[in-house]
């Protein structure tokens, strides 16, 4: 656990007064003996939250979402910044953003969002990273306690776990956790107790992750498309022209919408020095990706494409979907798009195309994700009968057994696995080895050494684990993400440049350790 801020201390400090003071008389209110009394006293007391000049402190309102983030930055000592309006809060909010406590999308700093109520789910998530950023929880175990997890986005999952496996949240009476709804200012003082109570001293140290060795740029890059050619599969082998086992391993991009600088040729060639032969530019269809600005969009996946074609290296066309999880809710838009990118690539062996980042919420494969393959697939063929296509599975590409029980037909077809090195572990490394044996071809598209939610570790430990693993078998993979966001899993430190080339002051942990694994 990272060392409690003196602000936290004080706050526990008061918490520990507030069991014995008389909770929430000064409210007229809060009744006492209500569930909330003494929550309420609590927050109160540790200065994180206040009544109203009339003496009530309405504990059935809906909390906004700035009030929320503000009482959390308060609690979490984190000092206020530069904010974009005038908003009472504005300087709070500014700077938990900048914490990458959320994005900007889910609560732009403009300001729209701050006076209304905060879902569930994104208050969840700011709690966590506020006051319990290291805290884990395993997927099985903790999805299993809440009746509607599909109802959840997927960039909230890795912190509503967290906070069920810390005993801060927990499900009604239904077990539901329901991430859209809002919630009272009462719920949110019992929230912020439990983390804070978690956070005085009951978390197990986090593990300390060895420091990975400074990598070197490699003299001579092997396995570029020159010497490899059209990739085929064979069996569920990844091989050349030639048919001899080839592996590919490099970066992802970041949302190109983001991060977009950062998928240059500059960069891309970057990564070749240090012995990548394979790019992966993960273009977003929502969070303000394709499906709002396609031309651009498509802009940046051909600058990344070209630039991977002159470094020599194979490159990934990702349809990145991630909120909008179900894959078939843009197939036309999905089958044009390939159509259109197979007919530009037809001749160009470098490039593969990854159809479906990760399927996610209510999706079945035999009912959504195995006939968008389909079609798609077919678009693809009708203009580029070879190249190599990479097919995802419902829960965010875990579900290769299912993939393997009813695989789609045709030729040059993988299944994308997903791991986050601080969440997936064993369970899913068997499971890879169950729809190999029952032929299933398997590309990771996309890992992290963080948690699932991008942050939290790193997780060298694990992640070593798993790429041996991988190399074991000949798997080829692509890590997420090169780019200089401030989150655990970015391979660059804020402030890298956008174009490479980069010396190891210019690496984080996770950079030094991946960019060491590329070359054999
Ligand atoms: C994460 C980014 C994070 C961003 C979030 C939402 O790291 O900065 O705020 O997406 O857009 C995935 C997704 C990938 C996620 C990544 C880490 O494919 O888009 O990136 N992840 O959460 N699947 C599992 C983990």
């Amino acid at each position: 656990m990272r060392k409690l801020s003196g602000w936290i201390a004080a706050a526990v400090a008061g918490l520990l007064l507030a069991g014995a003071a008389p909770a929430g008389a000064a409210f007229s209110d809060v009744r006492p003996g209500s569930w909330y009394e003494a929550d309420v006293a609590a927050m109160v007391e540790a200065g994180a939250l206040k009544g109203y000049p009339d003496g009530t402190f309405r504990p059935g309102n809906e909390i906004t979402a700035a009030e929320f983030v503000a009482v959390a930055a308060r609690l979490a000592g984190l000092p206020k910044g530069q904010g974009q309006t005038g908003h009472w809060a504005a300087g709070e909010l500014q700077a938990a953003l900048e914490a990458g406590w959320y994005d900007w999308d889910e609560l732009p700093p403009t300001g729209e969002g701050f006076n209304r109520p905060i879902p569930r789910q994104l208050a969840v998530k700011v709690l966590m990273w506020a006051l319990l950023p290291e805290v884990r929880g395993d997927y099985n175990t903790e999805s299993a306690k809440i009746s509607d997890f599909p109802a959840l986005s997927g960039r909230y999952y890795e912190p509503v776990l967290a906070a069920y496996a810390a005993g801060v949240a927990r499900g009604g009476p239904d077990g539901a956790f329901r991430p859209l709804d809002g919630l009272s200012r009462a719920e949110a003082c019992a929230l912020f107790r439990r983390a804070l109570d978690r956070a005085r001293g009951e978390l197990p140290p986090a593990r300390p992750s060895p420091e990975p060795t400074a990598p070197q740029p490699v003299e001579a890059r092997q396995g570029g498309v020159s010497e490899n050619g059209w990739l085929e599969v064979r069996g569920t082998q990844l091989c050349n022209e030639a048919g001899r086992p080839v592996v590919l391993r490099g970066m992802s991009s970041h949302g190109l919408q983001w991060y977009g600088q950062f998928a240059s040729e500059g960069a891309i060639a970057a990564t070749g020095a240090y012995g990548a032969n394979v790019f992966r530019a993960a273009m977003y269809t929502a969070e303000g990706g394709w499906l709002s600005q396609r031309e651009a969009m498509e802009a940046r996946v051909a600058a990344a494409v070209d630039g991977a074609v002159r470094n020599d290296m194979y490159v990934i066309i990702d349809w990145h979907i991630l909120s909008d999880g179900n894959p078939m809710a843009h197939v036309d838009e999905a089958a044009d798009f390939f159509a259109r990118m197979a007919e530009r690539y037809r001749d160009v062996p470098n490039v593969i195309y990854e159809i479906c980042n990760e399927p996610n919420g209510n999706v079945s494969w035999s009912g959504d994700v195995k006939p968008y393959a389909e079609r798609v697939v077919s678009a693809i063929r009708a203009k580029s009968p070879r190249a190599v296509v990479l097919i995802g599975s419902p829960t965010w590409s875990q579900d290769v057994h299912l993939a393997a029980a009813d695989p789609v037909e045709g030729t040059n077809l993988m299944y994308t696995l997903h791991f986050y090195a601080g969440t997936h572990g064993k369970a899913l490394r068997d499971r890879v080895d169950g729809a190999l044996a029952k032929g299933l071809p398997i590309f990771v598209s996309e890992w992290g050494t963080s948690r699932a939610d991008g942050s939290g570790g790193v997780f060298l430990e694990e992640a070593r684990v798993w790429l041996d693993f991988l190399d074991a078998r000949g798997i080829s993979w692509c890590n997420w993400s090169l780019c200089d966001k401030n989150e655990t899993s970015a391979a660059l430190r804020p402030g890298a440049p956008a174009g490479g080339p980069w010396t190891d002051a210019h690496l984080t942990q996770s950079g030094k350790f991946v960019f060491s694994r590329f070359a054999p």
